[in-house]
């Protein structure tokens, strides 16, 4: 972990590279991606089916690619009774608070008598990514599929790999919630590719959404384009700041809730109580003795972790906002002063009880958020990932003469007869209508 003190004159340079350290190089995948992708746009079911034997060590026929509502039945059971109950508090909470996001409609007339709107639209079907193995969250199929169907989304097709087989009950468990309508057990590059250009056996989408390894960020960047896709998510941050009425311990588990998910992972505290910054730097050490993801979660701590000492709260708010934090908690006695001044944070939250982890389960907002310092231009998933906006002119006759003529002038302008007569002809047959009237 590193300490940093803003009062020291080596400040902004150990504050730069704090940000820049994570920039490590990501594998290049994009050759072997792109001709996966081209293998499933020719073959299809048979490129899905060789791949899926060649990386999930299963032989398998197209008829197998879709899991039946049997299986999923069978999984579902096998989920403990209180898991399930788990499982549906949080999703009825992110539907209720997604539902509150549904934007509404625009129609006006304006001072010209134009009449003008804009119409919000589902997208037809959408496809949902999920990993395998112990990198597959059931949360994370909550938070990518209930925006879908609250949005309105008929069609949400999720593609699973299942190494040498075995499905995760759990994961099975949250698409059923969340309303997922196809499951089918095929990953990586190949189940975006089938998501994308279609297959027999999966029709295609028209976004796909979700999280993945190196192959399938850089399959969702290659088929860009051809469909939507969400953000292409970095490792996970957060920043906490925090008063002296912060406890070390709970201060120290937040850090380490964000460590413990990847050795990439960055937690950085801001404080300008040096005595909580000493306390919190001893309870890290302590837990990381008892946490079974020490390994990963002390790689983080050690290389990318972070204490930094402020001056006061004003300091602090210029850092969170050149951080642009994925996750940033504010526990404060009153932590709404220094909220009002955050203006980049993919996700904040407010006070002493408010775990990051509450955001990442129960909370209802969404917790795939921006990261790597995105927050400065990007959002969180929500329902409007899954909607898209038309927008419609309706113009009678006295509406037209107002602002025809602009266009006309316009149109001549920029050397287009054909637009421009397109107006003026209505133009003309107004005008004469209106002198033999
Ligand atoms: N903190 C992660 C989400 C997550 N946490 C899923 C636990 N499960 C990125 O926002
Ligand atoms: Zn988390």
């Amino acid at each position: 972990m590193k300490r940093l003190d803003s009062t020291q004159p080596d400040f902004r340079a150990s504050f730069t590279r704090l940000l820049a350290d994570r920039e490590g190089d990501t594998a290049r995948v994009d050759a072997p991606v792109t001709e996966i992708l081209a293998r499933v746009r020719a073959d299809g079911d048979t490129a899905l089916c060789a791949y899926t034997e060649r990386f999930d060590r299963m032989a398998i026929t197209p008829d197998r690619l879709r899991v039946t509502e049997a299986e999923i039945e069978a999984a579902c059971a096998q989920v403990p009774p209180d898991l399930l109950g788990a499982l549906d508090v949080a999703a009825t909470r992110i539907e209720s608070f997604h539902r509150a996001q549904l934007p509404a409609d625009l129609r006006y007339t304006d001072a010209d008598g134009v009449e003008l709107g804009m119409r919000w639209t589902p997208l037809d079907a959408v496809g949902l990514y999920v990993p395998g193995g112990t990198a597959a969250y059931p949360s994370s199929v909550l938070m990518n599929a209930v925006p879908a169907r609250v949005a309105g989304v008929e069609r949400l097709a999720m593609c699973v790999p299942t190494p040498d087989g075995v499905l995760n009950p759990l994961v099975l468990a949250a698409a059923r919630r969340a309303g997922v309508s196809e499951i089918y057990r095929v990953g990586g590059a190949q189940a975006v590719g089938a998501l994308a250009y279609g297959t027999a056996t999966i029709q295609p989408v028209d976004r796909v959404v979700g999280p993945g390894n190196a192959y399938v960020a850089e399959a969702k960047r290659q088929v860009f384009g051809r469909v939507g896709i969400d953000s292409i998510a970095g490792p996970s941050e957060v920043v906490v700041v925090a008063d002296a009425g912060a406890d070390a311990r709970i201060v120290a588990l937040d850090l380490l809730a964000q460590a413990e998910h990847d050795a990439l992972a960055q937690s950085i505290l801001i404080t300008a109580d040096a005595a909580l910054a000493d306390r919190v730097a001893a309870a890290v050490e302590a837990e990381l003795r008892t946490l079974p993801r020490a390994a990963i979660a002390g790689a983080s701590w050690a290389t990318h972790g972070a204490i930094i000492l402020v001056r006061d709260l004003d300091e602090a708010a210029s850092l969170i906002n050149e951080i642009a934090p994925e996750h940033l908690e504010l526990l404060l006695a009153e932590p709404e002063a220094l909220f009002a001044r955050v203006r980049h944070a993919g996700a904040v939250f407010l006070g002493y009880q408010c775990a990051e982890a509450i955001g990442d389960y129960v909370g209802g907002p969404n917790h795939v958020l921006p990261t790597s310092r995105t927050a400065r231009f990007a959002s969180g998933l929500s329902v409007f990932d899954f909607l898209k906006r038309t927008t419609f002119i309706g113009a009678g006759p006295d509406a037209l003469l107002r602002i025809g003529p602009s266009a006309v002038a316009l149109a001549r302008a920029e050397g287009l007869d054909a637009h421009a007569l397109s107006v003026s002809a209505r133009l003309d047959a107004q005008r004469s209508d209106t002198d033999k009237a």
